[in-house]
């Protein structure tokens, strides 16, 4: 549990900017894996919302279930108990804190390496639960990725999901658990509505692509375009992937990072799992020459991804964090 004292919640009361009711967003795009038109679907999802969601993605239930379940014992261990997993510099557990410079929300959670971490040494089950998922998400991520490449007509296909692939991906895991938020008024009957307290403050992902699954609570919503937020209603059997910063300059801001952020439930608590697909430390983050067409020029000043990570860490979660990155 977040233990949070009644004063202090009202840190946390980042009431929306623009206190509007988000709407539910129920035109989702939907990509059936499964089906032949996909990788077009993937692009013309990428190019307008930078998010979909996918079905027939080929992770076994089971595995998604026994994560679930490790995961939600882990966070009803006593705050001590979950401490001992390090504090979160960057890895380990924390709760409220998120990053360094001053963001809280109303969660707890997990971050990790994708490689051998060693902060889980003495929660096997959950190792084992979590190695098996990893395997599986990692599978549809440079599936999606592979798809990617065919519907944007760049060869070879691995281009993307070779960075995944590598050894020395940077790849990073999270487990975020959002309890119950007991000041919010149940609004409609899910809990959540205009008084909503932020769980995970809005911002973009830095890495490739991140792919979110989430118990049936919901809460995540993600920005349009034109700046109104949204509710993308939960679905605990499918997976959602969000474009992050570094396949926005890959596409040379073909494709846009998806700004997104989490409110919580004043009834359910809710449980998300993401893994967020890095390149290695040392990989070149440009837009990729074969979607260069003519004399265009990158959007972007030439950065390794140690560098934008970096410079991420010295960042709020809000700020637009490729703008040091963007020729003048
Ligand atoms: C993050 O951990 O970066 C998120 O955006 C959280 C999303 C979620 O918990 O659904």
């Amino acid at each position: 549990m977040v233990v949070v004292s009644k004063p202090a919640i009202e840190q946390f009361s980042s009431y929306l900017k623009n206190n509007k009711p988000t709407t539910l967003f129920t035109q989702i795009p939907l990509v059936d894996l499964s089906k032949p038109d996909s990788k077009h679907q993937i692009i013309k999802a990428c190019e307008e919302f930078g998010f979909f969601k996918v079905i027939n993605h080929g992770v076994p239930m089971e595995s998604i279930s026994m994560l679930e379940s490790e995961a939600t014992k882990f966070f009803s261990l006593p705050l001590c108990e979950k401490q001992k997993t390090g504090q979160p510099q960057p890895y380990g557990y924390g709760h409220k804190r998120i990053g360094m410079h001053g963001d809280v929300g109303w969660v707890e959670y997990l971050l990790l390496t994708t490689n051998q971490d060693p902060s889980l040494h003495s929660f096997q089950t959950f190792r084992v639960a979590l190695n098996s998922y990893m395997k599986s998400v990692k599978k549809m991520a440079c599936e999606i990725l592979e798809m990617m490449a065919d519907g944007l007509k760049i060869q070879p296909r691995n281009v993307l999901s070779k960075l995944l692939m590598d050894e020395e991906s940077d790849s990073v895991f999270r487990v975020n658990h959002y309890p119950p938020c007991p000041n919010v008024q149940p609004l409609n009957g899910n809990g959540n509505g205009n008084g909503d307290v932020i769980g995970f403050g809005e911002h973009t992902d830095p890495q490739i692509i991140s792919v979110l699954r989430s118990n049936n609570t919901s809460g995540l919503q993600i920005s349009l375009r034109e700046g109104s937020w949204i509710s993308v209603p939960p679905d605990q059997t499918s997976f959602f992937i969000n474009v992050g910063d570094s396949l926005q300059v890959m596409t040379n801001g073909r494709f846009k990072s998806v700004k997104h952020r989490v409110v919580t439930n004043s009834v359910k608590s809710r449980l998300s799992m993401i893994y967020f697909c890095g390149p290695p430390l040392s990989e070149k983050i440009a837009p990729l020459p074969s979607l260069m067409r003519g004399d265009q020029q990158s959007l972007y000043k030439e950065f390794t991804w140690f560098e934008y990570k970096k410079s991420a860490y010295k960042s709020r979660l809000a700020d637009n964090r490729l703008i040091h990155f963007e020729k003048i």
